[in-house]
C-alpha cells in the first residue's frame, strides 16, 4: 500500500485526575491506542503516542472540598496512581504528562489569547446560579433541588436521576447549593463563547463529506449534532481551579475544563519535542488519530477542530477519531461513584505479573462497535482456554520438542513439503489479516488473526507428530521444527502490540534480535544453529478462588450500593393509641432455635416468656444460625391468634428489621431484661 503520510500522532483522551483508572478507559482508549502505536513502530514508521492527566475541572474542586484538601492533592495523588498503572500495563506513552503543568497552562492560555485578540469569541452576560455562603457560582451539576416533572427532591441542575429527565437549575423547586446546602441566588457573569455555528458549514465539509471512512458511530453522532444545528459553547467558568482567563478584569475566571483539556494534547508534544513539535501539529504530511470514548466524541470531532480553524496557523484537523463504545461490568454500567468497576491499580495488585491477560481480554470484548460486558468468567475462561490452552500450548510444544529432539538449536531444515510451504503461506496471510485490520482499527479481528498464527501452529504438529516421526525420520523432525520455531518467531511479532510481555519473553526464548512487522510468516527469522532457551510457560491458568475473590468482591460492593441508596418507606396513615395499646409485646429469651424440616425459611423457637415456654415459628432460618440465637433475647407479639405452620403451633410473631437488601435481623433489648417485660 502505497504510504500517504510521513508520520503519525497519536492522542489519548486525558482521563480526570479525580479517580485511577478501570477497565472501561482501558478498553475503550488506552488499550486500543497502544495497540496501534506499538503496530506502527514495529513497522518502523514515525509514530508518537501523547497523553496525560486531565485536572482541571469542577469535579476535581468538589472532591477536594470533601476530603477537606486541596484539588491540586487530589489531582498529585490520582495522576501518580494513572501515570505508574498505565506504565505497569505496557501502554507506551511518549510523553504521559498533566495539564497543570506550567508548559500546559502556558500554551492554552496563549492559546485562548490568540483567538481573543483576533475576535473569534462572543462575549455573553447571563444569570447564573450563586451560592452566598461559599461567594462562588455554581456549575448545574451543584444546585440540587425537587425535580418539577416527577416531584423527588434530590434532582440536579442539569438532570433527575429519579425521573431521568434533562433540566437547568433554574427549573429546579427551591434550588440550593450542593456545596453548602444553602438556597441559591442567581447573579449575572460574563464569559467568552466559541460561536460554533460559524463554523457548521467547514465541519460538515470536513467530516460530512471528507471523512465516510469514520466509524459509523461517530459519523453519526457528528451528523446528528451537525444536522440540529450548533450554538455558540461558553470556553470560560467561574471557578478557582483551572487555567486563569488571561485578559484584565476576569479574575476568578478560568477556561473550561474542555477548552483547555485537548490543548494538553498539543503542550504535551511540545514537552517531549520542544524544537519539532509543530511538523507533528502541523505538517500535512502528519497523520492525527485521536483515540476516545464515545462521550467524548463531540468534543474532538466538533468542539477541538473549531477551535483548530479559529487559531489557523497550519493547525491540522485529526485523521481519523476511532471512538469506542462503552465497556460494562458484569451486566451493569461501570460507574466511579459506585465504585463499580474493576480498578487498573487493584487489578495489577490482584494478578501480578499478568498484564497481558487483562489487555488481551479488553482487545479479545473491545466495545468497538457496540457497548460490551466485561465477566470475571469470561476473563477466565480466555485466559485458559485460549491464551493457555491454544497460544501458550503452542510455544511450549515447539520448545520442548526442539529441547528433545534437537538438542536445544533451531535446526537446519532439509527440503520442505508442501504441508510446510503452507504453513508460511497461511501466516503470510494471517499476518496481511492483522495488518489491515488494525489499520482500520479493528483490533478485536486483528487479535483473533493473530491467534490464528497460534491455531495453524498446533494444527501443523497434530498433523505432522515429529514425536512419531523421530522414530523413522529425524532430518524430518528437523524441518518440522524448524517450521515450528519460524512460526513461534512471527507469533513473538505478531503478539507485541497485544500482550508485549509474553511476545518479549518469547523472543527473548528464542533468542531473536531486533523485530520488524514484516517478519510475519516469514521463514528466515531465526538463524540455524542457534540455540534456544529453556521452555518457559508464557501464559499460568487462572483459578476459580482468584475468580471468586473478585466476584464477591462486586457482590459485596453491591450489597454497600444498595444499603447507601436506601429510602425509607413514607409513614404509614396515623392509628389511635388505644389501637397501638391493643397489641402486647414482650421480650422472650431463646431457649432453644432449630430449623424446621422441610421447611427451609423457617426456625423453630422456644422462648421463656415469662409465664410458660412459648413456641413460636419464624422466617427467618436464611439469615441466622439457629444455635447463634440461642440465649439471646427477642421481642414478639404475644397476642395473636395461634397459627399452624407446618404442623406446628406458632403463638405469637418474632419482630425483625427489614434492610435494604432485604435480609431480616431481630430486634431484641439493648441490655438485658426479665422474660416477659412489656414492650410499651
Ligand atoms: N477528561 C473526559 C473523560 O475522561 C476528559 C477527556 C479529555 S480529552 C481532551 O471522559
Ligand atoms: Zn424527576
Amino acid at each position: 500500500m502505497e504510504k500517504k503520510f510521513s508520520r503519525t500522532l497519536i492522542t489519548t483522551a486525558l482521563p480526570y485526575a479525580n479517580g485511577p483508572v478501570h477497565i472501561g478507559h482501558l478498553a475503550g482508549v488506552y488499550v486500543p491506542a497502544d495497540i496501534y502505536a506499538r503496530f506502527l513502530r514495529l513497522r518502523g514508521e514515525d509514530a508518537i503516542m501523547v497523553g496525560g492527566s486531565d485536572e482541571h475541572g469542577v469535579p476535581i474542586t468538589l472532591k477536594a472540598r470533601k476530603e477537606g484538601v486541596t484539588p491540586q492533592d487530589i489531582v498529585d495523588r490520582y495522576h501518580t496512581i494513572i501515570r505508574d498503572s498505565m506504565k505497569e500495563l505496557g501502554i507506551t506513552f511518549d510523553v504521559y504528562s498533566r495539564t497543570t503543568s506550567d508548559i500546559h497552562r502556558a500554551t492554552a492560555s496563549e492559546f485562548f489569547r490568540r483567538l481573543y485578540d483576533q475576535g473569534k469569541f462572543v462575549v455573553k452576560t447571563s444569570m447564573q446560579p450563586y451560592d452566598e455562603q461559599a461567594g462562588e457560582f455554581l456549575a448545574d451539576r451543584y444546585v440540587v433541588g425537587t425535580c418539577p416533572k416527577c416531584g423527588k427532591d434530590g434532582a440536579y441542575g442539569d438532570q433527575c436521576e429519579a425521573c431521568g429527565s434533562s433540566l437547568s437549575a433554574t427549573e429546579l423547586i427551591n434550588p440550593r447549593s450542593a456545596l453548602t446546602n444553602a438556597p441559591i441566588t442567581m447573579r449575572e457573569t460574563t464569559h467568552w463563547y466559541l460561536p460554533l455555528d460559524q463554523y457548521e458549514e467547514a465541519l460538515r465539509k470536513w467530516i460530512l463529506d471528507g471523512h465516510k471512512e469514520w466509524k459509523t458511530n461517530v459519523y453519526g453522532q457528528c451528523k446528528s449534532w451537525l444536522d440540529s444545528g450548533l450554538q455558540p459553547r461558553a470556553v470560560s467558568r467561574d471557578l478557582n481551579w483551572g487555567v486563569p482567563v488571561p485578559v484584565e478584569g476576569a479574575e476568578g475566571k478560568v477556561l473550561y475544563v474542555w477548552f483547555d483539556a485537548p490543548i494538553g494534547y498539543i503542550s504535551n508534544t511540545k514537552e517531549i519535542l520542544p524544537d519539532s513539535w509543530e511538523t507533528y501539529w502541523k505538517d500535512p504530511s502528519t497523520r492525527v488519530i485521536n483515540f476516545i470514548g464515545k462521550d467524548n466524541i463531540v468534543f474532538h470531532c466538533i468542539v477541538f477542530p473549531a477551535m483548530l480553524m479559529a487559531y489557523g496557523d497550519g493547525f491540522q484537523l485529526p485523521d481519523n477519531v476511532p471512538a469506542n463504545e462503552f465497556l460494562n461490568l458484569e451486566g451493569d454500567k461501570i460507574s466511579t461513584s459506585r465504585n463499580w468497576a474493576v480498578w487498573l491499580h487493584e487489578y495489577l495488585k490482584d494478578f501480578p505479573g499478568k498484564q497481558d491477560t487483562l489487555r488481551y481480554v479488553l482487545t479479545a470484548n473491545a466495545p468497538e462497535t457496540k457497548d460490551n460486558d466485561f465477566t470475571w468468567a469470561d476473563f477466565q475462561a480466555r485466559n485458559n482456554n485460549e491464551l493457555v490452552a491454544i497460544l501458550g500450548n503452542f510455544i511450549n510444544r515447539a520448545v520442548v520438542l526442539t529441547h528433545k529432539y534437537c538438542g536445544g538449536c533451531v535446526p537446519t531444515p532439509g527440503e520442505l513439503t508442501d504441508i510446510d510451504r503452507q504453513l508460511f503461506a497461511d501466516a503470510r496471510a494471517a499476518g496481511e489479516a492483522i495488518t489491515s485490520s488494525i489499520e482500520n482499527f479493528h483490533f478485536r479481528e486483528a487479535l483473533k488473526n493473530a491467534m490464528e498464527l497460534a491455531r495453524l501452529g498446533n494444527r501443523y504438529l497434530q498433523e505432522t507428530e515429529p514425536w512419531k516421526v523421530a522414530k523413522t525420520d529425524p532430518a524430518r523432525v528437523d524441518t518440522l521444527l524448524w517450521a515450528a520455531l519460524e512460526l513461534c518467531a512471527s507469533i513473538a511479532v505478531a503478539f507485541t502490540p497485544f500482550t508485549p510481555f509474553a511476545a518479549g519473553r518469547l523472543a527473548a526464548m528464542l533468542g531473536m534480535g531486533s523485530m520488524d512487522w514484516e517478519m510475519i510468516g516469514s521463514d528466515s527469522i531465526l538463524a540455524p544453529g542457534q540455540s534456544i532457551g529453556q521452555p518457559e510457560l508464557l501464559f499460568d491458568k487462572i483459578s476459580d478462588e482468584e475468580i471468586a475473590a473478585q466476584t464477591d468482591r462486586l457482590e459485596r460492593i453491591k450489597k454497600e450500593n444498595v444499603i447507601k441508596n436506601f429510602k425509607a418507606e413514607p409513614q404509614a396513615p396515623d392509628v389511635d393509641f388505644d389501637t397501638f395499646c391493643r397489641s402486647d409485646i414482650r421480650v422472650g429469651t431463646v431457649l432453644e432455635c432449630s430449623k424446621v424440616k422441610k421447611a427451609d425459611k423457617l426456625l423453630r423457637f422456644l422462648i421463656d416468656d415469662g409465664m410458660e415456654t412459648r413456641t413460636i415459628v419464624s422466617g427467618i432460618a436464611k439469615y441466622y444460625n439457629p444455635e447463634d440465637l440461642i440465649g439471646k433475647q427477642v421481642c414478639f407479639i404475644a397476642n395473636l391468634p395461634p397459627r399452624n405452620l407446618k404442623g406446628i403451633e406458632s403463638r405469637g410473631m418474632i419482630l425483625s428489621a427489614e434492610n435494604a437488601d432485604g435480609t431480616l435481623t431481630v430486634i431484641g433489648p439493648t441490655a438485658p431484661v426479665v422474660p416477659g417485660a412489656q414492650v410499651k
